[in-house]
C-alpha cells in the first residue's frame, strides 16, 4: 500500500473532545478549523471566509456504520486538511458526506484524498472522493464511500480540488458534512498469550544483555 508521510504533530490534551462514554473520536485537528497547522501540505492553503465553515464541530462522526449529515459542514480549504483520532480503532468502509449548495457541483468541483494511519505520522492513501459522483439527493450533497481493510487510529483528509479539477470555481475546497466508519473493539488477549509475550520479551532482554 502506498504510504505518504505527513507531518502531524501531537494531538494535544487541549484538543481532546472529552471522555464521554462510548465516544470514539478522541482528537481532531485541521489546517482550516482554527486549530493550527500540525498536518502540513505543500502549497498555499486557502481557508473559507465564512466562519461557520471553519467549525469542525459541524462534522458529525458516526462509528456504528450508519449515519447522515445535517447540511451544516466544515470546509477543508483549498489544500487544507483534517485529521481525526479514534479510540477504539476503526475500520472501513468509510463514508464521507459532502455538501455543495444549490446544485453548484458543475462549476464548484471539489475532491479530497483520504488517508489512514496508526501513528499519526505515516499515512496510507485509502482513496479519493469528489462531489461529482455518488448519490446526490439535491439537498444533502454527495455521499462517497471508500472501502479498505484493516484498522486505523487516524483518518486524514486532504483537499485536492484544484489538482483534480483544473479551473474549478471552488474557493474553499471539499466540504465535509459527516463521516461514517465502524468501530472495532480491542479483543482481549487470553492469559496464555500474555505469558508467551512475556517470555519473548524476556528472551529479548537476555540477548541485549549478552551483547553489551
Ligand atoms: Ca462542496
Ligand atoms: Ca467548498
Ligand atoms: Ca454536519
Amino acid at each position: 500500500m502506498t504510504t505518504k508521510s505527513l507531518f502531524f504533530g501531537a494531538l494535544t490534551a487541549s484538543m481532546l473532545l472529552g471522555g464521554t462514554a462510548g465516544a470514539a473520536v478522541v482528537g481532531i485537528d485541521s489546517d482550516c478549523g482554527g486549530t493550527g497547522s500540525e498536518l502540513t501540505q505543500a502549497g498555499t492553503i486557502t481557508c473559507s471566509g465564512a466562519a461557520d465553515r471553519l467549525d469542525t464541530g459541524n462534522i458529525e462522526v458516526f462509528e456504528n456504520g450508519i449515519g447522515s449529515g445535517d447540511n451544516d459542514f466544515f470546509s477543508l480549504g483549498l489544500n487544507g486538511s483534517l485529521v481525526l483520532e479514534f479510540d477504539p480503532v476503526i475500520t472501513g468502509a468509510a463514508t464521507v458526506i459532502e455538501i455543495t449548495n444549490g446544485g453548484g457541483s458543475s462549476s464548484h468541483k471539489e475532491a479530497v484524498r483520504i488517508f489512514g494511519s496508526n501513528d499519526g505520522i505515516n499515512f496510507d492513501i485509502l482513496g479519493t472522493a469528489d462531489n461529482q459522483g455518488g448519490i446526490d439527493d439535491g439537498t444533502r450533497g454527495t455521499t462517497s464511500t471508500v472501502s479498505f481493510a484493516g484498522t486505523y487510529s487516524f483518518l486524514g483528509f486532504v483537499d485536492i480540488s484544484k489538482s483534480t479539477f483544473a479551473g474549478t470555481a471552488s474557493s474553499d475546497g471539499f466540504d465535509i458534512d459527516a463521516i461514517v466508519v465502524t468501530s472495532v473493539s480491542a479483543v482481549p488477549l487470553p492469559a496464555s498469550a500474555l505469558l508467551l509475550l512475556g517470555g519473548v520479551a524476556g528472551l529479548g532482554a537476555m540477548r541485549s544483555r549478552r551483547k553489551s
